[in-house]
């Protein structure tokens, strides 16, 4: 097939889902056009069936807001006129639904189909802000096919935008081959020298993270026990975070990484992943601990209890009882094996149900059936 997938591009959940959905195609042979203003972080520009099309914004005096809506409409029918593609599959509804919509409309009476995969902000937060809801709400009503992925963001968007029509879940995935655990003791010994247990966070630091949650379990671990902190990701809380370290005194034990690369190697060094999230539709970023062997304490919130098992492969507390997680935290992290056990198992739980090999072929699925329907 060809596929063209628009998503944001930036460092945050939907763009990595939508990215590494392009490159599983890609390695299935299907041809994926990547549509939007910049390459996605994690795309392979050397795939032979990967191709990227950039939308340029015109500016203009008037235009307070340049109106990338419609670039990217005009994009979307222009590669679809120039690359035969068979479909659009576009993340996170605003304004990427409203944009293949428009795409659709121009390209008729020709077909474009085009599939609409919910993330959950534009759900949960964006969507169903009063000045967004009605046009989100016809775009995801317009759409060929709508996939959401989790049950809790299916069932959340049949009850905030009284939607009737059929939509189908189909979780996040990781690559089980990639993301396992590989051990690099230098990079181990550099970060925990004298051997201190690891705790890890990965993020885009937004508020919705809870980061500073993050600096206050650990402070409550640190002050039960040796251990050290890795933080990954930057975003508007790095501010209040890296001052909350400097605060309790714990800079010598909190790292902050910024923004990386090949994420599953560091994943693989750490003991425990904390995601104290306000709100997760899924938790992309648990997911891709555990198939690194991580346990993970969350948050009872939304998606999660989908992903993680509490008590079987992490723990799950509510959101902001940092004392809970601290708890659990020092639990996992006193035992002989550092939670090593519970990992494995995460690893095998997600394994049952995440996997790529799995998930990719529900999506190509799907396609079929839009396509047969359209
Ligand atoms: O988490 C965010 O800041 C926004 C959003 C995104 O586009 O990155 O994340 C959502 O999509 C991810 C990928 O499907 C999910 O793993 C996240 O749980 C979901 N975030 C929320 O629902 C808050």
């Amino acid at each position: 097939m060809r596929i063209g997938i628009t998503c944001y591009p930036t460092y945050g959940g939907s763009g990595v889902v939508a990215t590494e959905l392009g490159m599983e195609l890609a390695a299935r042979n299907h041809d994926v056009h990547f549509i939007s203003y910049a390459p996605p972080i994690r795309m392979n520009p050397n795939d032979p069936h990967i191709f990227f099309h950039e939308v340029e914004v015109a500016s203009y005096p008037l235009f307070d807001h340049p109106p990338y809506t419609l670039a990217l409409a005009t994009k979307m029918l222009e590669v679809f006129e120039s690359q035969s593609l068979d479909l659009l599959h576009v993340h996170y509804a605003i304004p990427h639904s409203v944009s293949a919509l428009l795409a659709r409309s121009m390209a008729a009476p020709r077909r474009l189909p085009f599939i609409t995969t919910l993330h959950g902000t534009d759900i949960t937060l964006v969507g169903s802000n009063r000045s967004y809801l009605p046009i989100t709400k016809f775009s995801i009503e317009q759409s060929d096919g709508v996939t959401t992925i989790s049950r809790y963001l299916l069932n959340q968007t049949i009850k905030e935008f009284d939607i009737k029509r059929p939509m189908e879940v189909i979780p996040n995935f990781v690559n089980c081959y990639l993301y396992s655990r590989t051990e690099n003791p230098e990079l181990r010994a550099k970060w925990a020298p004298n051997g201190e247990p690891i705790l890890m966070h990965l993020s885009n630091f937004r508020p919705v993270k809870r980061l500073t949650d993050v600096v206050e379990i650990f402070a409550l671990v640190r002050a039960k026990m040796p251990a050290k902190l890795v933080l990954i990701g930057d975003g508007p809380d790095r501010g209040s975070a890296e001052y909350l370290v400097r605060k309790k005194k714990l800079q010598k034990d909190v790292l902050f990484l910024g923004k990386q690369d090949q994420v599953y190697e560091k994943l693989s060094l750490a003991d425990l992943f904390l995601m104290p999230s306000e709100l997760e539709s899924f938790g992309l970023a648990a997911l891709e601990a555990m198939a690194c062997e991580v346990p993970v304490i969350a948050t009872n919130v939304g998606g999660v209890p989908e992903v993680i098992e509490h008590g079987v492969d992490g723990y799950l507390v509510e959101p902001g009882d940092v004392t809970a997680a601290a708890k659990f935290a020092i639990d996992i992290l006193s035992r002989t094996d550092r939670g090593r056990e519970m990992g494995k198992i995460a690893r095998i739980n997600a394994k049952k149900k995440f996997c790529s090999n799995d998930v990719i072929p529900q999506y190509e699925n799907y396609y079929r059936k839009i396509l047969a329907e359209a």
